[in-house]
């Protein structure tokens, strides 16, 4: 580590909004084909481990920190307690809370299954955690609807189903506004996350594009507070263009958190932490951000490598993840306040010669010259990238 160099102080860190989520941190690297490589470690221990790196905020779901058994008991309220001193005496803030409602077998038919009492379950659980997030301090509340889908057809009426998810979703906000009342507190945003393959076969809401439209469907008692929370690789896993996902969410004004990783398109969840697969397309990402004024958190939503040891997931994985994501935000910066990149964009948005606007020949020609700026800007997004605008030298 300390031969790579370029490392940020735990206090540069600590000026981003970035947030480390407990289930990152300890992931002991099971899947379906996979054995745990690393052994489990506590809120305790992460939290610690995150303060002595600078990752200033922590997010959780309900059951990463409270066991089944004592959920919606007084049990979970002895937890938290320890969470908030955890919290306290390391000068962390827990910036968002989440229900697992995909993993138990509670969940096997979705949080909106046909049965009145998994539902009424799944409505308990996400005003709980409202409740947990508001005692924390959290400011945001994320809902990934994994097991919303089926795995067959036939028994599931699609739109019975979302409107039962939307009944779930309406309770929590109505929840959260009598609990916000009772601490004096503002509401949460609450905030949906899609992700398009897995764990069902069929997903209801696969991206964040039918998300938006499931907020405005009119199901939804409370639209406005409901939003985004998109994460990088579930856009990329369908083969969009992450950036243009976040431009679509940005325009709708619901792009309220955002979880920060990378990996391959047309893959499964490989959740590799920000940058080390496509950094350029994480450059271009961050410009939108940057210039768009996205103030929310930045949650690193990875899994360390099952290659990595427990000592690695906070000496190397997640100190580094934090920093290649810190560099690629000051050279978005520096994108944006590029002589050339601004010269080159003012002269494509003045446009060529003036031409007969019904000519379109006229107007191709007109602007022929122009557009080989387009590449010209992609290539100096390149020399920012690698450092190559500052001067190489090259031996030959
Ligand atoms: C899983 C999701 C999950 C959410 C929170 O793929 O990314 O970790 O972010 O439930
Ligand atoms: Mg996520
Ligand atoms: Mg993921």
């Amino acid at each position: 580590m300390t031969a790579c160099g370029g490392a940020y102080s735990p206090e540069t860190r600590r000026k981003y909004y970035i947030s480390g989520p407990q289930w990152a941190a300890a992931y002991q690297g099971q899947a379906l084909f996979h054995a745990p490589t690393r052994h489990a470690i506590d809120f305790e221990e992460v939290i610690r481990e995150y303060a002595k790196i600078g990752i200033g905020y922590w997010t959780t779901h309900d059951t990463d920190v409270i066991p089944y058994e004592a959920l919606l008991k007084d049990e979970q309220w002895r937890i938290v307690e320890r969470i908030k001193s955890a919290l306290r005496e390391n000068g962390l803030q827990c910036s968002m809370v989440t229900t697992e409602t995909f993993h138990h077998a509670v969940w096997a038919a979705s949080p909106a299954a046909e049965a009145p009492q998994v539902r009424e379950y799944a409505a308990l659980r996400l005003a709980n955690t409202v409740r947990i997030g508001h005692e924390l301090g959290a400011s945001f509340v994320v809902y990934w609807p994994g097991s919303l889908g089926y795995y067959v057809q036939g028994a599931i009426d699609e739109t019975q189903m979302l409107r039962w998810y939307a009944d779930g979703l309406n309770a929590a906000c109505e929840a959260d506004i009598q609990i916000a009342q009772q601490h004096g507190r503002p509401t949460l945003k609450h905030c949906l996350e899609a992700k398009p393959f897995e764990p069902q076969a069929e997903i209801l809401l696969p991206t964040s594009d039918a998300m938006l439209a499931f907020i405005s469907s009119g199901l939804l008692t409370h639209p406005e507070m409901v939003g985004l929370n998109p994460e990088y690789l579930h856009e990329l896993m369908w083969g969009a263009a992450p950036r243009a996902s976040l431009a679509r969410a940005l325009l709708a004004g619901k792009l309220f958190h955002f979880d920060i990783n990378d990996g391959y398109r047309l893959k499964h969840d490989v959740d590799i932490a920000v940058g080390l697969v496509n950094p350029l397309d994480w450059l271009n990402v961050l410009v939108l951000l940057r210039s768009h004024g996205y103030n929310g958190p930045f949650n690193l939503d990875y899994k360390p490598p099952r290659t990595t040891s427990n000592r690695g997931v906070f000496s190397v994985s997640f100190p580094t993840a934090v920093d290649r994501f810190i560099t690629l935000w000051e050279m978005a910066g520096d994108v944006i306040a590029d002589p050339i990149v601004q010269e080159a964009t003012d002269a494509l948005k003045a446009g060529g010669e003036p031409a007969d606007s019904r000519d379109a020949e006229a107007i191709a020609a007109a602007n022929r010259e122009l557009l080989t700026l387009h590449e010209l800007i992609a290539h100096r997004m390149v020399q920012i990238l690698i450092g190559a605008h500052r001067g190489r030298h090259y031996s030959v």
